[in-house]
């Protein structure tokens, strides 16, 4: 019995979400400023739909985060919870990639190369990333329940597309922002065509790990 109504509701919501998929999509651009003036890239813009999510909306995914020339690339990915991470090496020199997170606690001791196994990450939150022999290197996972998402280039721009039509939160975080993401909510009411614009104004905290590796010369790392 429990068994029927479980199969009936998870294809009633395939159904759903096929039919609200293609026809009805909508394209949400947002423009992401800091403290309202200069334009601000890696900031991740995410929708939640307030009728919630299908179950084919929830499908994770895999990402990649590089490590290249002792840095992590990229500096700030999203990902939908549930979803996978790589962490290859394309160093020749070896990297220990680690998470003291609450949302992911990991490490992957010293290596070269892909690692076998991807890091799984089934928790909302932010993760951030550090290697433990090159103190710099710092990277940001950000993790969201919503398939809905993006990350803004260097001027500031993230277009979402192929929303279902509906009303949504969208949000913003960004890993310098002082204020709390959820405050961020802009309420938005996404047709069927065309698209929409939001703009978000992030106030950002003065301290920031520096994006380049050390230039001196020698060493053994
Ligand atoms: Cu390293």
């Amino acid at each position: 019995m429990i068994l029927k109504k479980t199969t009936l509701s998870f294809a009633t919501s395939l159904l759903l979400s096929f039919l609200a998929s293609p026809a009805g999509a909508a394209t949400l651009s947002a423009s992401v400023t800091e403290n309202g003036k200069a334009q601000l890239g890696n900031a991740v813009v995410y929708a939640i739909p307030d009728a919630g999510l299908s179950a084919a909306e929830k499908n994770a995914g895999m990402k990649i985060v590089d490590q290249i020339d002792k840095e992590f690339v990229p500096r700030v990915s999203v990902i939908q919870t549930g979803a996978s991470v790589e962490f290859p090496n394309h160093d020749k020199i070896r990297h220990h990639v680690y998470s003291f997170s609450p949302a992911k606690s990991f490490e992957i001791p010293l290596y070269k190369g892909t690692p076998a196994d991807p890091i799984k990450f089934d928790q909302p939150g932010v993760v951030k990333l550090g290697c433990n022999i090159h103190d710099w290197m710092g990277a940001n996972i950000f993790i969201t329940d919503t398939p809905y998402f993006g990350i803004s280039d260097a001027n500031g721009n993230v277009v979402l597309r192929d929303l279902p039509a509906g009303n949504y939160k969208i949000f913003v975080w960004h890993p310098q922002q002082s204020t709390d993401t959820n405050s961020t909510a802009q309420q938005v009411a996404l047709k069927d065509t065309g698209s929409q614009a939001v703009s978000f104004t992030v106030e950002k905290k003065k301290q920031w790990i520096p994006f380049r590796a050390p230039t001196s010369a020698g060493g053994g790392y």
